[in-house]
């Protein structure tokens, strides 16, 4: 290693394990750190400290990516489509070789208000090269999929649970490509959210909707957290009270504990940071724990909002409105900083969006930058009123939104985004409401403007020769690129979106210990901590000092 890469590596190791610095403006979590009873087993202390002797690094050459100035500037994007679907996408996952799986109900533009029999649920493949899908019926899971929650499992499977099915649990398997029958539920969910923890088991809290006018259902509320493990299937959590998350919604329970923003903290905890405002601390150790954290801000519930993961222990929260139906959206984005862990939690207001948004999509690119499209400003569940077309980007550097190009479609509820593989944004869905007028059974790509030079047209892109495939936390990998310069890489987790909840992605930018830019060989480093680098499959991107990414190598981490 050279002494420019020393310097280099620590820089990284630095920024990291500091977040950042201190803002002014920051409302700091006043719980003491020391009230934390129980340390998960996934807690470990980070590996990546800075040493206290390290000399000040060198802030030249940021070998993260973090977007240059010539990116910031750029405002070039595009939207390719519509391409016609044979359903409304109101549910999307990444599969590995680079095309979207897709689904609606039990039927391919409208659904049923809770189980209708036997359950089963139209799917769609999307293939970007083509811009055609290729249809399916899943009905050996007996599961209509509507309204679910989503999780991608540490081996890649794609999860489904609940919905109009309630407590009904299905896996989509990439080796034989199909759909296997798990475990159910002890509870019935549906609009309940879900997100990996660090051992590989899946939590998942919520879901009262479907549950207020057929006298044969469960009452709306008491939803609370469960987990579920390969061995074991589903535990209850009963003292991980959904109730206590809950917002103020008008319609009160039935509404009020749906689509949680859950991220696994690198201590190993879950954070929720909405939608209601008063955030918390979730331990899924034994019965459960939930602990409060401070507000986000002045912000208010934020019901249909979104929220991304877009660095280690970062959270950026977009917009949403005080009730879920018949309310105005907001323009808020918060930066919530829980890299530090319980009792150190800080909230930021940010610069606004351009755009009121509710039923809003959100991803987070390799570069850092979170990408926002679609939602609506008074939020109305199956219409396409005050609908924002024109897509923004986040720039996590300034922290301040741009406007970029219009979509062609509105995308409001039952609408969904997912980063894809080459770097652009798969946008689809909307409606699923049988005879209206605002079923989308199309989907839409967007170009983001690292893609595009400041003429708009398409940028060189670097090239990610070798990789491997598999890796376990703490590894240093080895990777081969061309040998245009000095690149930086970043993971994104691949990932699954419904009814404006990704709780899957999440981007680790990658150190780099070693690199020889004459060869394009790089060792990178994962960090060693499974609640940083949830175990699962993830896009491998390269960045070049332009900010350009490449195409992604996926790549399986995991404790093998
Ligand atoms: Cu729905």
């Amino acid at each position: 290693m050279t002494h420019l890469h020393i310097a280099l590596f620590i820089s990284l190791l630095t920024l990291t394990a500091c977040g950042g610095s201190t803002n002014t403006t920051n409302i700091n979590e006043d719980t003491p750190a020391s009230s934390n009873p129980v340390e998960t087993p996934e807690q470990k202390e980070p590996t990546d400290k800075p040493e206290p002797a390290t000399p000040e690094p060198e802030p030249e050459k940021p070998i993260l990516p973090k977007t240059p100035d010539a990116v910031i500037n750029k405002k070039q994007s595009k939207w390719e489509g519509p391409y016609k679907m044979p359903l409304v996408a109101s549910a999307a996952a990444n599969l590995p070789d680079g095309r979207i799986l897709a689904w609606s109900a039990y039927a391919k533009l409208k659904f049923h208000y809770g189980d209708v029999g036997v359950g089963k649920t139209y799917t769609a493949i999307f293939d970007p090269k083509t811009h055609e899908s290729s249809e399916g019926l899943v009905s050996n899971t007996e599961h209509d999929m509507f309204c679910p929650g989503t999780a991608i499992l540490e081996d890649g499977r794609i999860m489904v649970t609940g919905g109009s099915s309630d407590r009904q649990t299905s896996i989509y398997d990439l080796t034989s490509d199909d759909w296997v029958k798990g475990p159910k539920m002890n509870t019935p969910r549906a609009y309940h959210s879900m997100t990996p923890l660090a051992d590989g088991s899946i939590f998942t809290l919520g879901g009262s909707w479907g549950f207020d006018t057929n006298p044969n259902t469960p009452k709306p509320g008491n939803k609370n957290g469960e987990v579920w493990r390969q061995d074991v299937g589903w535990t209850s959590k009963p003292n991980i009270k959904a109730n206590q998350l809950s917002t103020k919604d008008k319609k009160g329970l039935y509404r009020a504990d749906n689509h949680m923003w859950m991220f696994t903290a690198p201590n190993g905890l879950v954070f929720h940071a909405g939608p209601a405002k008063q955030m918390h601390w979730i331990d899924t150790a034994d019965d459960g724990s939930v602990t409060q954290s401070i507000r986000r801000g002045n912000d208010a519930d934020s019901m249909d909002g979104n929220a991304v993961m877009y660095d280690i222990g970062k959270i950026l929260t977009l917009g949403g409105s005080p009730d879920y139906d018949d309310s105005d959206a907001t323009k808020n984005a918060h930066v919530i900083d829980i890299s530090k862990g319980k009792g150190k939690v800080s909230v930021k207001k940010v610069a606004d969006m351009h755009h009121a948004r509710a039923f809003n999509n959100s991803v987070v690119l390799p570069s850092g930058e979170v990408v926002v499209t679609g939602g609506q400003a008074h939020a109305i569940i199956f219409t396409d009123t005050t609908s924002a077309y024109n897509a923004e980007i986040w720039n996590p550097t300034t922290e301040k939104f741009t406007e970029l190009a219009a979509m062609k479609v509105p995308r409001n509820y039952h609408s969904v985004s997912l980063l894809m593989k080459d770097g652009r944004i798969f946008v689809a869905g909307g409606g699923l409401c049988g005879t209206c007028k605002t079923n989308h059974p199309d989907a839409e790509i967007f170009t983001p403007p690292y893609l595009l030079t400041v003429d708009g047209k398409p940028a060189i892109r670097p090239v990610i020769k070798s990789a491997p495939s598999i890796a376990r936390p703490g590894d240093t990998i080895n990777v081969s690129v061309d040998t245009s310069g000095l690149h930086s890489f970043a993971l994104t987790r691949m990932s699954a979106a419904t009814h404006a909840v990704n709780n899957d992605e999440r981007r680790i930018p990658l150190a780099i210990a070693t690199s020889e830019q004459n060869s394009g060989k790089y060792s990178l480093k994962i960090p060693d901590n499974t609640a940083i680098v949830l175990p699962g499959n993830y896009f491998l991107f390269a960045l070049n000092k332009n900010g350009v990414p490449s195409i992604a190598k996926v790549i399986n981490i995991r404790d093998y």
